[in-house]
């Protein structure tokens, strides 16, 4: 685990009493009960402070039914953070409050329209960054992600996703950075020079998982999948997210991890 000082900072958001107006793309609408979603979110915050970061929790959004997804503001590397171009309109008016927030540690770019891209589409892997071309993301964001990124020694490699949201819906990397992979929504090819394992096919959303120094957390419900991650020697952290799937919500969205950076 990440130790208690150890620098880390996790960004997120409280979810708004209008979550059950979300954007919803490959799920079906079913009723949220917000206070259940603001009791899971407590608990949240609770894993990642057992993970060693200092959890600031916003409420600078709260009309807006999308607003604990953080994730998606925002890319948030060493040296920068860069505002995003989201896909959704709707959610664009999320990232000022964020933004806020970001300046006080980090140096701000931004992407602007047409180029689109949501943070949920942006894997970091070492100086690499996997971007997930989806529904959200287009080639132009891509492209603008890479002209900002590049002066700062990042490379960009554009991955097309098919049948969930984010390219991070189906993605994610294991602290040692070997990747965990849903092998039926992005091409494997793709990921050619990087270790990656695919997750069990009755657990595919499975394969959203964050990685906070040493532990990975993922929701409960998968247990082939962090009996996977244990056998690999991580520490796992699973937390109730029932609320955050019927948006389209998994571990990663709810919040923006910033690494400590000297
Ligand atoms: C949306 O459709 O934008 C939200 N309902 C869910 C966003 C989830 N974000 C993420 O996985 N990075």
């Amino acid at each position: 685990m990440t130790q208690p000082g150890s620098g880390v900072i996790a960004l997120t958001h409280l979810p708004s009493p209008r979550m059950q107006q979300c954007e919803l793309t490959y799920v079906s609408r079913s009723p949220i009960d917000h206070e259940l979603a603001v009791e899971q979110h407590r608990a949240y915050c609770g894993m990642l402070s057992r993970c060693g970061a200092e959890v600031l929790v916003l409420d600078a959004n709260r009309l807006m039914p999308d607003c604990c997804f953080v994730e998606d503001t925002a890319l948030v590397l060493d040296e920068l953070a860069v505002m995003m171009s989201m896909g959704a309109a709707s959610r664009r008016d999320e990232g000022p409050a964020i933004e806020a927030e970001l300046r006080k540690h980090r140096k701000i770019e931004r992407l602007t329209p047409p180029a689109l891209a949501d943070g949920g589409d942006v894997l970091r892997s070492d100086r690499e960054l996997l971007v997930g071309l989806s529904s959200r993301t287009n080639a132009a964001g891509a492209a603008g992600l890479a002209e900002i990124v590049q002066p700062y020694g990042y490379t960009v490699t554009a991955i097309p996703v098919a049948g969930r949201l984010h390219l991070k819906s189906a993605c994610t990397a294991l602290p040692d950075g070997s990747l965990l992979v849903n092998p039926t929504c992005i091409d494997t090819l793709k990921l050619r020079g990087h270790h990656y394992i695919e997750v069990p096919a009755q657990e595919a959303d499975a394969a959203n998982v964050l990685s906070v120094g040493n532990t990975v957390c993922l929701p409960t419900g998968s247990p082939r999948t962090a009996e996977l991650i244990d056998r690999l020697g991580f520490a796992v952290q699973t937390v109730e997210l029932s609320e955050f799937s019927k948006a389209e919500g998994g571990v990663t969205c709810l919040s923006l991890i910033l690494a400590s950076y000297s």
